[in-house]
């Protein structure tokens, strides 16, 4: 199995889904547009980036299929094996810096300029870097924390971030209350297990290492930062490490986010940069935002840490899915095996409760296709009757993000589309056209 970019990337040409662009391409949109039209088909490597003379990458894994081969599962099984991963974590190493292709080349001074960061939309407030997975840790337990957060290009070793509230403000909170710094790093040009398990829905506390080293089926090899107090992805191509001020603001933003809006510029923290570590001849990734790339990652483990959560309120509940038209974070929609009356609304609340983002769920029974929007909306039409089968939720929290909520207060709407228990099964039973399945077309026609 893969254990770093380079072997993904290996994987991609073998399977065709990797394409090169030697032409000379600009950091400013061209990177981003080309990567836009590539979204949900193949990854681009580009080798030729006016003013730097590190590669880009971009579009790693933009389909399902692609990150359950990296992940080594059929594609039905990829969010199971996302969230049987965290149900059962498992160590990883630390290994000596000889060994860490990640320390190839050590600089104390980091002068981003050098690192080939694009700019993604026409508002953008800068260069921002898109793709890195920031390893941080609980000042007070030691507990340590993986996320992935817009970096904001502010000076040569400045970078500004924004810090939605989940585990790391937890901990940027604590530091800051002390009057400290925040150790942290961040790891660019990982595999897309990594970054899948960067995103993990875990409790405050569980360190996303060790969901990772599940996914990868055996320990993920890390290495003792230069200057922070941190391990770091031994394999990674870059690693910028520094920390998180305390006390201080500047200006972060606008950023074209995942909604497809801005997100507004305004004061947010800021790290500052203390050593780069790199792989020689390192590989940049980038994620263009509100790419299938940067979805997916939303969605797959959001949906594996869902699909827990609402088993344990609902054991029968089958599966569920973060719909692209909903971002991948904020319309759900879940199938269940209906055996009691009200299991469905249980569901909705057990969703709302695994994932602050979510403000729309749609329950449906087994006999719909939830990843189809048509069948799902046909439930709707023809199972649910909004006087009966409606709840809504005022003023819970949600995503700042979306431009619809009130800084981030949110309103959540359930959608019973399941048939009502007790019914006459005929009056509910899908038409159906025996042998259809199976007819070839194409052999009856002259
Ligand atoms: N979360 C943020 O708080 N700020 C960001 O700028 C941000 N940018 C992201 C960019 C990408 C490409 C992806 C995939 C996710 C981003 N996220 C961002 C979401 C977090 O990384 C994610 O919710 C993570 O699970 C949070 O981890 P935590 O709960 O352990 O803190």
């Amino acid at each position: 199995s893969i254990k770093s970019l380079r072997d993904w990337l290996d994987v991609l040409k073998g399977d065709g889904l990797i394409k090169t662009v030697s032409r000379e391409v600009n950091l400013k949109y061209e990177i981003a547009g080309l990567g836009k039209k590539a979204d949900g088909k193949y990854a681009l490597l580009f080798n030729n980036v006016a003013g730097a003379g590190i590669p880009v990458v971009t579009g790693l894994a933009g389909t399902r299929a692609m990150f359950a081969k990296a992940v080594g599962v059929p594609t039905e099984k990829l969010v199971e094996a996302v969230s049987a991963a965290q149900a059962s974590p498992c160590d990883f190493a630390i290994i000596d810096k000889s060994q860490a292709p990640v320390k190839e080349v050590v600089e104390l001074s980091v002068d981003l300029g050098k690192l080939p960061i694009p700019v993604h939309h026409e508002k953008d407030g800068g260069p921002y870097i898109t793709a890195g997975v920031l390893i941080s840790k609980d000042p007070e337990t030691g507990a340590g924390n993986l996320s992935i957060h817009r970096l904001h290009v502010l000076g040569p070793n400045r970078l500004g971030i924004l810090i939605l509230p989940r585990h790391l403000s937890h901990f940027y909170r604590k530091a800051e209350a002390q009057g400290k710094p925040l150790d942290v790093a961040i790891a660019i040009g990982v595999d897309p297990i990594l970054l899948l398990a960067s995103q993990a829905i875990a409790p405050l506390g569980f360190d996303e290492y060790t969901i990772a080293s599940a996914l990868y089926d055996r320990p993920l090899e890390l290495v003792p930062g230069e200057t922070v107090d941190l391990a770091v992805p031994a394999h990674a191509e870059i690693v910028l490490e520094g920390r998180l001020l305390p006390d201080v603001r500047e200006i972060e933003g606008p950023f074209g986010e995942y909604p497809k809006y801005y997100g507004p510029a305004s004061p947010k923290p800021v790290i500052e940069l203390t050593a780069i570590t790199t792989r020689r001849n390192p590989i940049f990734h980038t994620i263009v935002p509100a790419t299938m790339e940067h979805m997916l990652l939303g969605a797959i483990p959001r949906e594996g840490g869902m699909l827990q959560v609402i088993k344990g309120a609902v054991p029968n509940a089958l599966a569920v899915h973060l719909t692209p038209g909903g971002t991948c974070r904020y319309h759900a929609v879940i199938a269940i095996d209906k055996q009691n009356e009200g299991e469905a609304k249980n569901a909705m609340f057990a969703a709302f409760a695994s994932s602050q983002e979510v403000k729309r769920v749609v329950v449906v029974d087994k006999d719909v296709d939830i990843f189809d929007p048509v069948d799902v909306e046909w439930a709707i039409a023809t199972r649910f009757q909004a006087g009966r089968d409606l709840v809504v939720v005022s003023d819970a929290l949600g995503n700042k993000l979306d431009p619809s909520s009130n800084d981030g207060l949110s309103d959540k709407l359930g959608i019973d589309a399941t048939v009502p228990c007790g019914s006459d099964p005929f009056r509910f039973e899908k038409i159906r056209i025996p042998g259809e399945k199976d007819l070839n077309l194409d052999a009856y026609i002259d």
